[in-house]
């Protein structure tokens, strides 16, 4: 059986999408239309009960979730592991930086800004919510750009943890945010990669309007 892929194009799925077509995968995809609540449908409640995307079921029918638990799987165990880093200590780092990202960038930073009514329910606050959002994404990429210092890539060679810090920083560029030197010289290096190119054009973008904005 090939494996299913369950998506939403611009999403955080977006890291998964490049990890699969980085390893030349041969998969389905299954878009979830999240705006429309696709993901609480019985349907995909079946396939994944927290109702969110990224889902990967993999050959044997079982379902893996959470961003970077995929992107560690897929880099490990598919394509000979060419996407996981070979050295117990870029395989930490690794690791670290896709916790990061999924759990504090995106999950307390982008989700703020993106849906301040999970955090508060009085929209006269979400204003409020949304600035702490910023902050919590700008302190993130702060971070990153640490990371990134005197390097190209998080850890070692090009690896899945790459893919996962590019959708946080693709969500910055939509929203118009500069990014910090080092992570707007990774987000240019990954939007030069041409699977990168290819996978922003299936889910709908130009990939040519992307990375324009200076450094901050
Ligand atoms: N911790 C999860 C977060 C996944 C997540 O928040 N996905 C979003 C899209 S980027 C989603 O499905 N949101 C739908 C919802 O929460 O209703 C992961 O790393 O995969």
């Amino acid at each position: 059986m090939n494996m299913k892929f369950y998506m939403t194009p611009g999403s955080c799925s977006t890291a998964i999408h490049i990890i699969l077509e980085e390893l030349e995968e041969v998969f389905e995809a299954h878009i979830v239309n999240l705006p429309a609540g696709d993901n609480f449908k019985p349907e995909f409640l079946a396939i994944n009960p927290k109702a969110n995307i990224p889902a990967l079921m993999r050959p044997d029918g079982s379902v893996l979730t959470e961003v970077p638990a995929i992107a560690f799987w897929l880099g490990r165990a598919r394509g000979r592991g060419k996407l996981w880093p070979k050295e117990l200590e870029d395989e930490t780092r690794a690791m670290e930086t896709m916790c990061f990202v999924a759990g504090s960038t995106h999950g307390h930073g982008f989700a703020r800004i993106f849906a301040p009514g999970n955090f508060v329910a009085d929209s006269s606050l979400h204003g409020s919510i949304k600035a702490q959002g910023r902050a919590l994404v700008e302190k993130g990429f702060a971070i990153l750009n640490k990371t990134l210092e005197g390097r190209s890539w998080i850890a070692g060679d090009f690896s899945v943890a790459d893919a996962v810090v590019f959708y946080v920083e693709f969500w910055a560029d939509k929203l118009d945010m500069a990014l910090p030197k080092n992570v707007l010289a990774h987000y240019r290096a990954m939007l030069a990669r041409p699977i990168v190119s290819q996978v922003l054009r299936e889910e709908g973008y130009r990939p040519d309007t992307l990375g324009q904005k200076g450094p901050k």
